[in-house]
């Protein structure tokens, strides 16, 4: 048996807790992509929260076990283990502390860049001992799944904004060059202090920067949603289900119709949650800037052309919860 010791919270920032939202919080849309007419619910769904839930996505749930259980086995190493990694910085492990400007979460992560060669190429040369086979290959097969699960929703919302060709979006995330990243993180079950009102951040508020997201997490809850009033919706976890972030990218793409949605992780006082999320990117030098297609006569463009290597430069100097968009806004 496996015994941790309890982590110690340090200097992990709080949430402050928000005041009891009277009305009805709204639904999180639940969409079954083989279902007829789901491209138009899927873009209403990106645009009206930026974030949806996919159901019967044909990911097989024994590939998704095999990778939840190789991360718990790591997570589940001592500590100079883990860190003999490396640090995240920006692909490596990393505990508690998240980007490198000062942000804090009651969390510990893996960050992984994807590449078009499989995994013995990748940034984490721990990945390519022979003890860690059975993790590259449940990583490896993970990510091609989760890769093209990604393009079919990104064809599905082009065929639902009616624009061609139908892989305008996910070519950007197939390319050879695309830029994307495969995160675990592992929240360990928190001791909660009295001052944190029982609301301790395990990943503070943030869009992502890339074009999609894709989400799974096990059945531990946390994730929260930001609507456009600020209010905060609780996101009931679901381990067969996949959920879609739409990215600052495609916030650009579409030029602002789509929304990147504020999200952020709360820490939970007893049970560990641990989510696997694929970041899709562009290639580097890809140039952004709303696509002429979608603009409507007289629609002016909100943001200045930039490459996604400008853009994540940018990011990289911000911290979690700046608006990273601001800089690009005309
Ligand atoms: C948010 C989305 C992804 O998790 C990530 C994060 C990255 C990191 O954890 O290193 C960033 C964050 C994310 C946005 C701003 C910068 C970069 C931490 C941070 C403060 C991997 C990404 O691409 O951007």
């Amino acid at each position: 048996m496996v015994v941790l010791t309890k982590p110690s919270l340090g200097q992990v920032s709080l949430t402050r807790p928000q005041k009891p939202n009277h009305h009805h919080p709204p639904g999180i849309p639940v969409i079954n992509l083989s279902e007829p007419g789901a491209e138009a619910l899927v873009v209403r769904a990106c645009e009206e929260l930026g974030f949806f839930k996919v159901t019967d996505h044909g990911i097989p749930m024994e590939l998704i076990a095999k990778l939840e259980e190789e991360a718990v086995k790591f997570f589940a190493l001592p500590q100079t283990e883990k860190e003999r990694v490396g640090p995240a910085s920006p692909f490596g492990y990393g505990s508690k502390n998240i980007g490198c400007n000062g942000d804090t979460g009651w969390v510990e992560y893996l960050l992984m860049e994807i590449t078009s060669k499989p995994m013995s190429h990748a940034s984490l040369a721990f990945l390519t001992e022979p003890s860690a086979s059975s993790f590259r290959s449940a990583l490896n097969e993970y990510m091609s799944a989760v890769r093209k699960l990604a393009c079919v929703v990104l064809e599905s919302m082009a065929e639902g904004l009616k624009i061609e060709p139908r892989n305008i979006f996910s070519k950007l995330v197939m390319d050879e060059e695309s830029d994307s990243v495969l995160r675990l993180n592992h929240y360990p079950p928190c001791p909660m202090p009295e001052a944190s009102e029982g609301v301790v951040t395990g990943f503070g508020e943030h869009t992502d920067p890339q074009i999609i997201s894709v989400l799974r997490s096990n059945d531990t809850a946390g994730l929260q949603i930001s609507l456009r009033d600020g209010s905060w919706v609780s996101v009931l976890p679901d381990r067969a289900a996949f959920f879609i972030n739409v990215g600052d990218s495609l916030q650009v793409l579409t030029n602002g119709r789509f929304r990147s949605v504020r999200h952020r992780v709360l820490a939970n006082g007893l049970k560990s949650r641990v989510s696997m999320i694929y970041f899709g990117g562009p290639p580097s030098g890809e140039r952004l800037a709303p696509l002429s297609l979608l603009m409507r006569e007289g629609e002016e463009s909100h943001y200045r052309e930039f490459t996604w290597c400008e853009y994540k430069r940018c990011a990289y100097k911000t911290m979690l919860a700046d608006n990273r968009l601001g800089q690009f806004e005309k």
